[in-house]
C-alpha cells in the first residue's frame, strides 16, 4: 500500500513536471518574458516628440519598422485654478496644463526619455509612475521634483499596448493627485503596426484619446463648493470627500463640454478611428450609442488578438484600452459611460459628428411617427 502511494506520486509528479515543461517550452512563453536586448543608446536616434492636448495625439508614424530610438518628450507640471463647469473651479494638478496630461506616443523597443519639470512658481512635489516602465515604482522613485527642480529619466517601452500615467508622491497624496487632474497615457505602437483579429496589419485614419475623470469636490455647510488660495489649503477637506468614493463630477477630459457640442470630435463615414480611453482610478465601461467597437484590445494590450463587434468595452481603473469603430452612417454619436447615470447626469460622454452618405440598407425609416392607426 505504501509503495502503491509513492508510485501514483511519483506519477503525478512526473505528469505535472512534463505539463509544466510544455508549458515553459512554447514560443508564446519565451516572447511573454523575452527581455530585449540592450541597445547602445549613444547610437541611437533621438526625436523629440511635441506633445499635443488631448483629445489629439502627437505626429507620429503608425509603423516603425527601423531600428528602436530615443524619443524625448518634456513635461512640466501646471497647478492652475481650473473651471470644471460654469462657476465651479478647483486647483488641479496637472501635465502641460490639460486634464488629462497629453498622451505620448513610441514603438515597442524604444527608449522613452521624461523630463519633468516642477517650476519653482508651484507649491508642491510630483513625480511619474508610468504603467508602461519596468522598474521601482513605474520610474515613480526617481522622479520626484520640488517646485523649481527638474529631473529626466529613462524607461525602455518592452509592452506593446496602450498604458496610464499618473503621479504619485507617496501615501494619501497619490489619489489626491491623480483625482485632481495628473494622468494621462502613453501608446506604445508594435514596431509593424497594428494587427487585426486574423494577424492582418491594420491603420487607421483618425485617432483621439479620451479619459474619464473623476473629481471629489469639497462643499460648505450650505452646499454649496469650496475654493481654497492653494491646492494645499483644501486637501484636508479633499481627502474627507475622496473617502466617500462618492464623485462629484465624473467627465470626459477634465472638464464639462470638452468634447461635446463646438468641441465634439469629427469624422467622415468611411474613418476607421482609433479611440484610445482611460481612466486613472476608478472603473467605467464605454459605449458608442449606434456603432461597436470593430476592434478591441482587452486591457489594452496589444500583443494579443484584438476581440472583434463589442458592443461596450470595460476600462478597469488604472487602465487605458484601444478600440477601433469604422464609421459607416452619418450622424451625431455619443461615445459614453453606459452607467448611464454617469454619461447623462454627470457628463462623462463625449460627441463625434460624422459626415457622409447615409446608408439606407443599414438602417431606414419606414414609417415616420404619426397616429396610431
Ligand atoms: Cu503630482
Amino acid at each position: 500500500m505504501k509503495h502503491l502511494k509513492k508510485s501514483a506520486g511519483v506519477i503525478i509528479l512526473a505528469v505535472l513536471t512534463s505539463v509544466f515543461t510544455t508549458c515553459n517550452s512554447s514560443s508564446d512563453n519565451v516572447a511573454t518574458f523575452n527581455t530585449p536586448a540592450p541597445e547602445n543608446i549613444n547610437q541611437l536616434e533621438h526625436v523629440k516628440e511635441k506633445l499635443a492636448a488631448p483629445p489629439f495625439l502627437p505626429q507620429y508614424e503608425q509603423k516603425d519598422e527601423g531600428s528602436p530610438k530615443v524619443v524625448e518628450v518634456e513635461l512640466t507640471v501646471v497647478e492652475k485654478k481650473y473651471e470644471i463647469e460654469p462657476g465651479v473651479f478647483t486647483w488641479a494638478l496637472t501635465y502641460n496644463g490639460t486634464v488629462p496630461g497629453p498622451i505620448i506616443v513610441v514603438h515597442q523597443y524604444d527608449y522613452v526619455e521624461v523630463k519633468i519639470i516642477n517650476p519653482a512658481s508651484n507649491t508642491m512635489v510630483h513625480n511619474i509612475d508610468f504603467h508602461a516602465a519596468t522598474g521601482a515604482m513605474g520610474g515613480g522613485d526617481i522622479s520626484h521634483v520640488a517646485p523649481g527642480q527638474q529631473v529626466t529619466f529613462r524607461f525602455r517601452a518592452i509592452k506593446a499596448g496602450v498604458f496610464v500615467y499618473h503621479c504619485a508622491p507617496g501615501g494619501i497624496m497619490v489619489p489626491l493627485h491623480v483625482v485632481s487632474g495628473m494622468n494621462g497615457a502613453i501608446m506604445v505602437l508594435p514596431r509593424n503596426g497594428l494587427t487585426d483579429k486574423n494577424g492582418n496589419s491594420l491603420t487607421y485614419d483618425k485617432a483621439f484619446y479620451i479619459v474619464q475623470q473623476e473629481y471629489y469636490l469639497p462643499k460648505d455647510e450650505k452646499g454649496k463648493y469650496k475654493q481654497y488660495s492653494s491646492p494645499a489649503e483644501g486637501f484636508g477637506d479633499l481627502i474627507k470627500s475622496m473617502r466617500t468614493l462618492t464623485p462629484t463630477h465624473i467627465l470626459f477630459n477634465g472638464k464639462s463640454g470638452a468634447l461635446t457640442g463646438e468641441n465634439a470630435l469629427k469624422a467622415n463615414v468611411g474613418d476607421k478611428v482609433l479611440f484610445i480611453t482611460s481612466s486613472a482610478n476608478r472603473d467605467t465601461r464605454i459605449h458608442l450609442i449606434g456603432g461597436h467597437a470593430d476592434l478591441y484590445w482587452a486591457g489594452g494590450s496589444f500583443a494579443n488578438k484584438p476581440l472583434a463587434d463589442f458592443e461596450t468595452w470595460p476600462v478597469p481603473g488604472g487602465t487605458a484600452v484601444a478600440a477601433i469603430y469604422q464609421f459607416r452612417q452619418p450622424g451625431t454619436y455619443a461615445l459614453l459611460d453606459h452607467n448611464l447615470i454617469e454619461a447623462l447626469a454627470y457628463g462623462a460622454a463625449a460627441q463625434i459628428v460624422v459626415e457622409g452618405k447615409w446608408n439606407d440598407d443599414l438602417m431606414k425609416e419606414v414609417e415616420k411617427a404619426g397616429p396610431v392607426k
